[in-house]
């Protein structure tokens, strides 16, 4: 059912007739606005009457009139009137209020307004470290024994080895989400972020410190953060190049802490989603690691090119989940998306003619796209086209330009009636909405990144403000920041540990209108954004995950660098290295038994990419990606 109209304006007027009913409430970023940054609060049931916002010392530091209230249809709420007080430009903490009664709570006004967000929500990441104590200095109360070491890992059959009782060992990388689990597509997209959240904002990012146990070395922490998740992804390459697609127990967990949670874990699957998705993220690894360990970055990029080879030969593998396996599948991602990402990456890198080439067979337009997520990767390939235009041709780099511009315009559109000033519509509230808000928050910055354009950061901020607050349940979504946070996530740790407090620094899923969990009863298609319960049995609205925390952590950091260093990512910068991607030796396979070679490296010759291998005296013999000889 729709709010009609007639009721919409039956409860404003009521709400004017009889204010002692109708007291005016409002909801706010509950962490805080940046000192010369966009500050807005949605104000409920006071259309036309006065908001003043006074500061610590009672002072009035600015008066609005609260506009027309306008329906937002996810939060089912006719009454809330936009109110911007983005004109108190003096840090410090103030205080709205409606003739005498306060509304929302202090709201913080501060040039590093979201500093600790924005280590609060890079700093998860450390706490979800597997194979590693927690010791109290860098996890405070939150300190935990080492969980999962994972050096004897089985073979999985799903895996094509035959040997079970095999082990392998893949150590270290994050647990997914609330459950133990370390799944490759997931870990690419939410690892790629993170690394895009620091090529972005080099300046602000290379000296903020997260109090991890790496904080003292020459490497900028959030690189070292992110590489404890490569070095476990490399670990789940088998020696064909291709990648194991996750690494679980075969159910999930009981609510335990990590070193209780002891059963056999196996390596499972070996498919092509996993293996382009991995090689992606080799690639623009291999890139950002360069200046600061070059023997890495050069794992990396013989890694994603092992990756590559494979995938091409194997390019009708998918991932099936084995009937005795019950931890997430991650199983039906659109293939074609990850494997245009991977060759947008590795062409950036490489400036290599035929992975631009094969990447050109793809379809390049709006119709195509869709917002970013674990299952379809087709915007990560436009981010990187048009982050480039200098390396990518004009044409495609224009038309991955206006891709960007269209879905962060039609986000926009939303704003037009909306009394939260929040640019998300009914259907973003499903499984992760939080997430999927976030990624919208990170295509909003990539349109502000590459038109500098005020309104495009002025959504994102609104979408950040929504997470921290500025909703119609009044909390805030990250685990440990505002004045009213959600305390019962679906988070093994934070259930089994001795601290009422969860974890810091998590966001939730959030509200999800089509639950089938124990959050159902609050599933409400009329307001969705309210669909959600704070409890722990609910893991399809209350769950945290890499996947949902990255990009969040995109937003905020971004916004912050921005803000912090007065400019956005330059698009005409241009990789620090440059590989050639297919002069690199092969590390594995049967071609690295032909040693005599010159050089060998991939061709396309008709359809088809091949060897070529060079002797010393210039003569070439071609092979198929299998070894076989073809003349
Ligand atoms: O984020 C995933 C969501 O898109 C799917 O709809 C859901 C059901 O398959 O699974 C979510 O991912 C979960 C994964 O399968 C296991 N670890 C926890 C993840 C977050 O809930």
């Amino acid at each position: 059912m729709k709010i009609s109209k007639t009721i919409a304006k039956a409860l404003t007027i009521s709400a004017i007739a009889t204010p002692a009913l109708f007291a005016a409430t409002a909801f706010q970023n509950q962490v805080g606005y940046l000192t010369n940054g966009l500050k807005q609060m949605a104000v409920i049931d006071a259309a036309g009457k006065d908001v003043v916002f006074k500061d610590s010392e009672g002072n009035v530091a600015l008066t609005i009139t609260a506009p027309e209230a306008e329906t937002w249809i996810p939060a089912g709420d006719t009454a809330a009137s936009l109110v911007d007080f983005s004109e108190i430009k003096t840090a410090g903490t103030y205080q709205a209020y409606v003739g005498d009664e306060k509304i929302g709570h202090p709201i913080v006004i501060a040039d590093d307004a979201l500093e600790g967000v924005t280590k609060g929500a890079l700093k998860f990441f450390y706490f979800q470290r597997a194979s590693t104590e927690l010791p109290e200095e860098f996890a405070g109360k939150y300190a935990r024994a080492a969980g999962h070491p994972d050096t004897a890992v089985k073979y999985h059959a799903s895996t094509g080895h035959t040997d079970l009782d095999a082990t392998i060992s893949s150590p270290k990388g994050w647990y997914d989400a609330g459950d133990y689990g370390k799944y490759v597509v997931n870990s690419g997209i939410s690892t790629y972020t993170l690394l895009q959240l620091y090529q972005h904002n080099k300046d602000y990012f290379k000296d903020l410190k997260l109090n991890i146990p790496e904080s003292n070395n020459e490497i900028p922490d959030i690189l070292d953060e992110i590489k404890w998740n490569l070095d476990w992804m490399l670990t789940m390459q088998d020696t064909d190049g291709g990648v194991f697609h996750k690494l679980t127990t075969k159910q999930f967990a009981s609510n335990v802490m990590p070193e209780k949670a002891t059963s056999q874990r196996y390596v499972i699957g070996k498919a092509q989603e996993a293996t382009w998705n991995f090689a992606a993220v080799m690639a623009l690894a291999s890139e950002i690691y360069q200046p600061y360990d070059e023997e890495f970055a050069k794992k990396c990029i013989v890694a994603a090119e092992a990756a590559y080879r494979w995938a091409i030969a194997n390019s009708t593998t998918y991932f099936v989940q084995p009937s005795d396996v019950g931890t997430g599948s991650y199983t039906s991602a659109v293939e074609w998306t990850t494997r245009m990402w991977m060759l947008a990456e590795m062409y950036r890198i490489s400036g290599e003619q035929h992975l631009l080439d094969s990447l050109k067979k793809w379809p390049i337009t709006r119709k195509k796209a869709a917002l970013q997520s674990w299952q379809h990767n087709y915007m990560l390939c436009m981010f990187s086209i048009a982050t480039n235009p200098d390396i990518f041709e004009k044409d495609i780099a224009d038309t991955a330009k206006s891709i960007i511009l269209d879905m962060a315009d039609g986000y926009i559109s939303s704003l037009d009636t909306n009394g939260y000033g929040v640019p998300l519509v009914k259907e973003d509230f499903m499984w992760g909405s939080n997430g999927i808000a976030s990624n919208k928050g990170m295509l909003l910055i990539h349109a502000y990144i590459l038109t500098k354009d005020e309104k495009y950061l002025s959504a994102a901020i609104g979408i950040m403000d929504y997470i921290l607050g500025r909703n119609p349940l009044d909390l805030s979504y990250l685990t440990g920041f505002g004045v009213n946070p959600i305390m019962n996530p679906h988070h093994r740790p934070s259930r089994a540990d001795t601290v009422v407090a969860p974890v810091p620094g998590m966001i939730a899923g959030g509200p999800n209108y089509k639950s089938t969990d124990c959050s159902k009863s609050y599933n409400n298609p009329n307001a969705a954004a309210k669909s959600y319960y704070d409890n722990s049995c609910s893991y399809a609205t209350n769950e945290v995950a890499i996947n949902w925390n990255a990009p969040f952590a995109y937003l905020v950091g971004s916004i912050q660098a921005i803000a912090a260093t007065g400019k956005s990512y330059d698009v005409t910068t241009k990789p620090e290295t440059h590989y050639q991607i297919a002069s690199i030796p092969f590390a594995k396979g049967n071609l690295r038994k032909a040693s005599f070679q010159e050089s060998q490296r991939l061709v396309v010759r008709g359809q088809a990419i091949q060897v070529e291998l060079k002797d010393r005296s210039g003569n070439k013999r071609y092979f198929n990606l299998k070894g076989k000889q073809i003349h």
